[in-house]
Formats: structure tokens, sequence, C-alpha cells
């Protein structure tokens, strides 16, 4: 891993051929050649294709959105980790808190996800956080460690190739945002027990989501334990994803 904050979008289950075509083309254009750090789009899978061609020969890496936690087979309608890879595909999201609600994926199942992406060479992005809920009832640490603590154990010697997004998920598409200290806070409990599985916890990226934007990224990225963002609703604008990469250069 290297040192750069890492930006990705994450489309969810928005785009259309039209409207992606429009928006690489303009985070081409602004991004050039001048990007200082990491920048990546998970994009709704019928559209790897046409993505993996949009961003061929760009700073401009592809993810998708979700893997199967297993290998082949009779799991209609789940995407393999060997056929995310066979698009180019670098980075998946994992246990996204709205597979997590609506598609009922635990701990469990999100840990055996990033295993079989790191098996087939693709960097699983890992998503962790806590409802409104359990924030109030002062569970959030609780909750975050327990998640992160089911994708350590998926992937047990590989912990410093993942990377971990912390999105509570009262900030979720709600315009509501952690403050940069809520952030920070839940980082550094992350990076510590990153610490205690990995003697490269320094060098693994800590992703914050949940209504980052090009007005609040700056600030959210200063903080020492934040190294880059997964921006859903702004990752949609051109130029509100080109000012949050340059945040982030
Ligand atoms: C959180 C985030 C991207 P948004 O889900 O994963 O979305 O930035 O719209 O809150």
């Amino acid at each position: 891993m290297n040192n750069k904050k890492l930006i990705a979008g994450n489309w969810k289950m928005n785009g259309s051929l039209a409207a992606n075509a429009a928006l690489l083309s303009a985070l081409r254009e602004g991004v050039g050649a001048r990007a200082r750090c990491d920048i990546a789009v998970a994009v709704p899978a019928p559209y790897l294709a046409q993505v993996q061609q949009l961003v061929a020969n760009s700073p401009i890496a592809l993810g998708a959105q979700d893997v199967s936690a297993h290998e082949s087979g009779a799991y209609t309608g789940e995407m393999s980790a060997a056929m995310l890879g066979e698009f180019g595909v670098r980075y998946v999201l994992v246990g996204h808190s709205e597979r997590r609600q609506y598609h009922g994926e635990t701990d469990a199942v999100v840990g055996a996800k990033a295993q079989r992406a790191l098996a087939a060479g693709i960097t699983p992005i890992v998503c962790v956080g806590e409802t409104l809920a359990e924030r109030e009832e002062g569970k959030t640490e609780a909750v975050v460690k327990r998640q992160l603590a089911a994708a350590i154990h998926a992937v047990s010697h590989c912990v410093s190739e993942i990377i971990v997004a912390y999105e509570p998920v009262w900030a979720i598409g709600t315009g509501k945002t952690a403050t940069p200290e809520q952030a920070q806070q839940v980082h550094a409990v992350l990076r510590a027990q990153l610490a205690a599985a990995s003697q490269r916890a320094a060098d693994i990226k800590l992703l914050y989501g949940g209504s980052m934007n090009a007005a609040n990224a700056a600030e959210l990225l200063a903080q020492p334990d934040i190294d880059g963002g997964l921006v859903g609703g702004a990752s949609l604008k051109a130029a509100d994803f080109l000012q949050i990469i340059s945040a982030a250069s």
C-alpha cells in the first residue's frame, strides 16, 4: 500500500450508458495526469465492461459494489471474484450497510466475501458502521469492532491487504455527516484493532463514508486516521467528486 489517500465513488444503483460516459469523460478531463491521490469508482455490475473501457489509461481504478462469498456454481444472481477480475476490477465493496440491511449480510458472510476478493487479487473495502440507535445506546465501538473482527478473522494473514471504510449508518445519504472528531474517534479505534492483528496497520487505508461532499471533505481528510473517502451521492456529480479529489491531493 502507498500512503496516498483514496477517494472511491460508490455509484450505488445509479447510472446509464450515457450518464456513465459523460461522468467519466468529465472526471478524466478534470483529473488529468495530476491526481495525487488514488481514485476509484464502484459501479453497478452491468456497467463493469463499459467503465473498464472508459477508465482505461487513466488514474481512475475500477471497483465493484459486491462479490459472492462463494467461488462458483449454483448461486443465481451472484458474481464471483474471478469474474470481477476478468473486467479489471481492482476494488470491491463488501458489507456496505445497504447490503447488510436489505440483503441480510452477516459479519461472517462479509468476511467470506473479503477473503474471496483477496484470493482473486482484488482489494476488498470492508464497510463497518453503527446505526443511530446503536450510537445512542453507546454501542458504536462495540459494533464496529465486532464487524471488523469478523473480517480480520476471515482474511487471517492478509489483514494488511484490506481497506476499511467507516460509514455510520445514520450519516449515509442523509446529509448528516459525522463530525471530523466523531469520525476520527472511531477510526482510531479501528486502527488500534488493526494494529493488534497486523504489524502493517499504519499502512491500511481507513476511509470515511457518509455524506462526504465538496464542503466537508477537507476537514474530514485532515484527520490523522482518515486516509480517504467512500463517496456516494457526491460521486455522481463530476464537479463535486473532483473537488473531493482535490481535497485529498
Ligand atoms: C455511504 C456513502 C457511500 P453517501 O453509503 O458509500 O453514500 O455519500 O451518499 O452518504
